[in-house]
């Protein structure tokens, strides 16, 4: 890899992978819609819009791997999801291919598996059952990734990420938290390993409260070094005697699933 790019480089995940993976390519090329902080040695600054394809072209010439962060990262109205979220993975997959980019990283989210209740473990073969529109383009995005993989030979890994922060933020995220150092070994592992063609891991840490069976993720090396449980305590006692919603409770998206909840009988 001696040139990667970063899409959603303003983000929060986005601006720690600035930090982290500096001086670990030769070049990273970080490029958002909005203005980024000025390259420093070993970068390259790009604004696009993933909604202009002659733009995503030049952003995507000369990489070797991408990882794609952008778009619209939580619920919204249906036409900003389909211009972030659809109209701009679709850019980024075929563009790559014109490139002959070989890696895609992509940054899918647990709201592609929302629906999913809290007392069930899910690994990386469940079907999705997404809990918005917002992860309904996640999984749509993960298809795109498996069509493109399967049909043009790019190596993808889906990182279906939960939360990602300094710390998990309440009882949900202690489940699903993932930390800086954690999400970047596992985008270095999408990076650099050898033999990636399609694949889904979930982006989270080694939490004791965790959902999911990761070992897809184990499997390709994955080992992460973080764990929510030290902060539990703490999350838990500022949580206390908060009214909780029965829906949002009994799902693993949370407040995703409760958000415009019509349904009379939960689905189990
Ligand atoms: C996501 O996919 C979002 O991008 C992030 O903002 C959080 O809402 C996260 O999921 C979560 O579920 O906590």
């Amino acid at each position: 890899m001696k040139r990667v790019l970063i899409t959603g480089a303003a983000g929060g995940i986005g601006r720690s992978l600035r930090e982290t993976l500096r001086g670990v390519y030769p070049a990273l090329r970080l490029s958002d819609r909005v203005a980024l902080a000025p390259a420093r040695e070993g970068e390259e600054v790009d604004r696009t819009e993933l909604s202009d394809m002659p733009a995503v072209e030049r952003m995507v010439a000369d990489v070797d791997g991408i990882v794609h962060l952008g778009g619209i990262s939580g619920e919204n109205d249906w036409p900003v999801i389909l211009e972030g979220n659809i109209i701009g993975i679709y850019n980024v997959f075929e563009a790559a291919r014109r490139a002959g980019v070989q890696r895609i990283i992509f940054a899918t989210s647990n709201h592609a598996v929302g629906f999913y209740p809290r007392e069930q473990k899910i690994d990386h073969r469940v079907v999705p059952r997404p809990d918005s529109r917002y992860g309904v383009s996640k999984a749509f995005g993960e298809a795109l990734a498996s069509l493109y993989s399967d049909k043009h030979g790019i190596g993808v890994l889906c990182t279906r990420i939960g939360n990602f922060g300094e710390k998990p933020i309440d009882k949900r995220r202690l489940s699903i938290w993932i930390s800086p150092r954690d999400y970047t070994q596992l985008v270095r592992i999408g990076l650099e390993h050898p033999d990636i063609r399609y694949e889904i891991v979930y982006g989270v840490s080694n939490n004791r409260r965790s959902w999911y069976d990761n070992s897809n993720a184990a499997r390709l090396g994955y080992r992460p070094q973080d764990d929510s449980e030290p902060y539990a305590e703490a999350v838990l006692a500022a949580e206390a005697g908060q009214p909780a919603d029965p829906i949002a409770e009994h799902y693993q998206g949370g407040t995703f699933c409760a958000s415009e909840y019509m349904a009379k009988t939960p689905q189990p």
